[in-house]
């Protein structure tokens, strides 16, 4: 079994190549920390882009949202002067709107979302990191403020002061997150946002734990290449946090849990350096742009 730590639209990529061309035998343990409740839904975006890519509806070139939706809804709630910066499609909505009516009956979020998973005909286990509330905020001069509102309402455009994570201190991985990774063959780290996506997921004590423990048999993909993200404000974020913006910065950050990283092509003059840090370091092409780039790079990972 692979176990594998992902948040949205980078790691989306990444698990799309991994189904396509290695097992159904994976297990995602998603990130929880951009969460958002809106008109009084759950909306939980790194969850639901995972769903959408595994049972084959994402909106790929976006990157969340389901392909071919409309936004009707969206329309109308802004004429009775609901917020409507945050795009939920009509078709997002249903997946909304049921995740929210099952968590009022009671239900915890892994049990939501597995039978989710299974109505969407999914063959492969997705975990929420956690369900209990952790809640990425973002510090700025405008003061602090949800990561959706940061990166969707005001376009990411604030300078980022910090980062915190609400309630991760108290928080418990959700059930079977621990076991999938000491269990598993490989603990894949997703090339994801490290503070935004991974960052959450991390902080919660237990899983911080587990990976320790697996470390020999984690690897992670670097998601800045030549010192930048490929996309997403993650040096916004890494600044703030005091790390490097470069594949050398993420290798610090992830030393602890991490053996292998992988980093592109463009940053091999970097190897040395990185590997001085403990961690054994491959080269690839870590660019995802066809979905062939998504599995050359998934069998890179297993192969590593
Ligand atoms: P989010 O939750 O939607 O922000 O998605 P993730 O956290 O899963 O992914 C965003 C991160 O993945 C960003 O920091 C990007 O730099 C990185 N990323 C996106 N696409 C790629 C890619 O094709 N290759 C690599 N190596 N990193 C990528
Ligand atoms: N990202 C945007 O940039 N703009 C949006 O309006 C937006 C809406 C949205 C709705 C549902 C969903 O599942 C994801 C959505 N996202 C949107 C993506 C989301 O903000 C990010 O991918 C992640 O939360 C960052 O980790």
């Amino acid at each position: 079994m692979l176990a594998v730590l992902a948040g949205g639209t980078g790691s989306a990529k990444l698990v799309r190549g991994l189904v396509k061309t290695v097992t159904d035998n994976i297990t995602i343990i998603v990130n929880v920390g951009d969460n958002i409740k809106l008109h009084g839904l759950h909306i939980c975006p790194d969850i639901d882009t995972i769903l959408y890519t595994l049972s084959d509806q994402l909106n790929s070139g976006q990157g969340w949202g389901i392909k071919n939706d409309t936004y009707n809804f969206l329309h109308q709630v802004s004429k009775y002067g609901s917020d409507d910066w945050f795009k939920l499609g009509d078709k997002d909505l249903a997946l909304h709107l049921v995740r929210t009516n099952l968590l009022n009956a009671g239900w915890t979020l892994s049990e939501a979302t597995n039978v989710i998973a299974k109505r969407m005909d999914i063959a492969q286990t997705v975990l929420p990191a956690s369900n209990d509330h952790v809640e990425t905020l973002i510090d700025t001069p405008q003061g602090e403020m949800h990561l959706q509102e940061f990166w969707v309402k005001l376009k990411g455009k604030p300078d980022v002061i910090g980062v915190k994570y609400v309630g991760s201190k108290k928080s418990q991985p959700a059930p079977n997150v621990v076991n999938t990774i000491l269990e598993a063959e490989k603990v894949i780290i997703c090339p994801a946002n490290p503070v935004s996506s991974i960052g959450p997921m991390t902080h919660i004590l237990g899983i911080k734990e587990a990976l320790i423990r697996a470390r020999d048999r984690v690897v992670a993909i670097s998601p800045i290449i030549c010192d930048n993200p490929v996309s997403g404000p993650a040096d916004k974020f890494l600044r703030s946090i005091g790390v490097d913006v470069s594949p050398k910065g993420i290798t610090e950050l992830y030393s602890s849990f991490v053996s292998k990283m992988i980093i592109d092509e463009n940053d091999k003059a970097m190897i040395t350096d990185i590997e001085k840090i403990g961690v054994k370091v491959s080269v690839t092409d870590i660019m995802m742009r066809t979905e062939d780039d998504e599995q050359k790079l998934a069998k890179f990972v297993i192969g590593v």
